[in-house]
This record gives structure tokens, C-alpha cells and sequence, in this order.
């Protein structure tokens, strides 16, 4: 997957595509990297047409602004007085883009369940477990779970599914030291992003993190987006109070998934979004951001 390398006027190179953001390095700056959110929407496994306009700028409007409420290293380049300027963004990816130091990924996807829903319901009705975790008896599909649990998965490569791991699992394939720093990272950020949400009467059902090691110190450091509607599950909290079968509505692309369930087979390309689908996924996505960051 390739896009027309566009930006190259300011020396940025396309290196890589996932189903929604692109990655861009340059050769005067090889410790840094330029991550462009898009507006493209994926749903069961295929990236959509048309895209969501603004989708990719409230993405990354939302990881800037939990950024700067986690109290851990992230991944944003700041400017070094010592060092040399950083590289101009160009101007038309500038809400969409972030500018980031260039770490060593570790090859696990933190995930974090306060609530039990979507592969981790599937889990737990065939089996009583969440990733081998046993669970009590009798919890429903939207439950909230006794502790929030830290279910690791790997990291599969572009087109393949992310394998859930055992904590154990995860030890053997990145170390003691790492795993344990990586899932209490995890656990903690997690329990504080759920107070801040709390506060807004937004409810943080599960989410997930990714992070790298700064090479220069040596530090652990959250990467990737974070706690965006891509990467999360956000439901109402007076919704999911109320209980009844909306509960878990949640703030993010529920509208598509429900509206290709009903309108495609899954066989071959999926039929493209009509306009109101559209419209209406994009003001889910503003709605939380209004919710969150008021
Ligand atoms: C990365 C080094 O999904 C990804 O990229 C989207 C295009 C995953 N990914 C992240 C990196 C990052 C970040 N974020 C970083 N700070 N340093 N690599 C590479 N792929």
C-alpha cells in the first residue's frame, strides 16, 4: 500500500501506510518521524469509501489532548534549545500530523478492559476467560469486569490479526523487566484516563497503547495515538446506567459497522457509505471530542 509521496517538497518521505495513518521519515532528520492520521474508517478488516472528513484532525486532536493530561513520556517531539530547529510540517497535514521521536517499538498491543464487550465477551461465553484470565460466572456482554484487566496481544504484521498473549507470553518475547513496566504502565493509565472520562460522564470501556523505548535514554515512552475512538471504547456513563439495549452505544464508527451489517454480505468490496451514514459517524466523532475537552 502506497501513497503519492506528496509532501516530499519538505523532505518528507512516505515509508509506510496502515489501514488509517500514514508514516513519513526524513533523511535530515532520521531520529524523528511524522505520524498523519487520515480520514479513512476501517470496518471488518477493509477501509471504507468514502473517508470521514475530519476524522484524522479530532483524532489526533484527542491524543494531543491526552498527551498533555497523562503524566508519562509520550512520544511528541519537543524543541531541544541545545539541538537543531525541528522540521517544518507541511501546513495541510498540520492538524492531522504529529511530529515524533523515532522509538524502538516493542511488538505488543497493551490493551486495557475495565468492561467486558467485543473479543473478550466472545472469549468468555465460550470459554468463562478474558485472554486465560477466568472471570465470575454470569457476567452479560457489556459487564463491568471486578478489576480492569491487562490482556496483551502481539503484534501481528500489516494484514494479519493481532494474536492475544498470556502475560507469561509476553515475557518470554520482550522480557521480564519490559512486560511487567509495559502492563503496569498500561494498568495505571488506564485508571487515570477512566477518572478524567468519569468526570465528563464519558465511560472508558477498553482501550489500547503501544510504546517504544527512546533510544536516546533509554526510557519507556507511550507511542502511537492514544485513547482516540479508534483505539478505545467510549460509552455514555448516564446511558449505560440507565441500562436497556443502548447502554453500550459507543462514540465511534457503531454507525458504519451497523450500517454494513445490514447492507453487505461480507463477500468481496464493500459497498460505499452513503452520505448520511457519513455525516452522521462524523458528529459521533465530534461529539465525544465536545464531551471530552470541554
Ligand atoms: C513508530 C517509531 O500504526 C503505526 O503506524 C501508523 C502508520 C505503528 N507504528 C508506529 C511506529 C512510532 C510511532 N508512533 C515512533 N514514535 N517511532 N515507530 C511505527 N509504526
Amino acid at each position: 500500500m502506497t501513497v503519492p509521496d506528496a509532501h516530499a517538497t519538505l523532505g518528507w518521505h512516505h515509508v509506510y501506510s496502515g489501514k488509517v495513518r500514514d508514516l513519513y521519515e526524513h533523511p535530515q532528520h532520521p531520529t524523528l518521524m511524522l505520524v498523519v492520521a487520515s480520514d479513512r474508517v476501517s470496518a471488518f478488516d477493509h477501509v471504507l469509501e468514502p473517508g470521514i472528513p475530519g476524522k484524522g484532525a479530532l483524532l489526533t486532536q484527542l491524543t494531543r489532548w491526552w498527551f498533555d493530561r497523562l503524566a508519562v513520556p509520550n512520544h511528541l517531539a519537543v524543541v531541544d534549545p541545545d539541538g537543531p530547529a525541528l522540521p517544518e510540517v507541511p501546513a495541510e497535514l498540520a492538524d492531522r500530523a504529529m511530529l515524533v521521536r523515532r522509538l524502538d517499538m516493542l511488538p505488543i498491543e497493551c490493551v486495557v478492559r475495565g468492561y467486558l464487550t467485543g473479543s473478550g465477551w466472545a472469549e468468555y461465553q465460550a470459554s468463562g476467560t478474558v485472554c486465560g484470565i477466568p472471570l465470575p460466572a454470569g457476567l452479560r456482554d457489556g459487564d463491568r469486569l471486578p478489576e480492569p484487566l491487562y490482556t496483551p496481544a502481539f503484534k501481528a504484521p500489516l494484514g494479519e490479526h493481532d494474536e492475544n498473549i498470556t502475560f507469561e507470553r509476553s515475557v518470554e518475547l520482550v522480557g521480564d523487566a519490559a512486560a511487567t513496566q509495559l502492563r503496569d504502565a498500561s494498568l495505571a493509565i488506564f485508571s487515570a484516563a477512566s477518572a478524567i472520562a468519569a468526570e465528563r460522564g464519558v465511560l472508558l470501556a477498553d482501550t489500547k497503547f503501544e510504546f517504544g523505548t527512546d533510544p536516546a535514554a533509554g526510557v519507556l515512552t507511550l507511542a502511537d495515538e492514544v485513547l482516540t475512538s479508534d483505539s478505545s471504547r467510549y460509552w455514555d456513563a448516564a446511558l449505560y446506567a440507565a441500562g436497556g439495549p443502548s447502554r453500550m452505544d459507543s462514540f465511534d464508527k457503531q454507525i458504519v459497522r451497523d450500517w454494513l451489517a445490514a447492507n453487505w454480505n461480507k463477500q468481496g468490496e464493500p459497498p460505499a457509505l452513503p452520505p448520511e451514514i457519513v455525516e452522521r459517524t462524523a458528529a459521533r466523532y465530534r461529539e465525544l471530542i465536545d464531551r471530552l475537552c470541554a
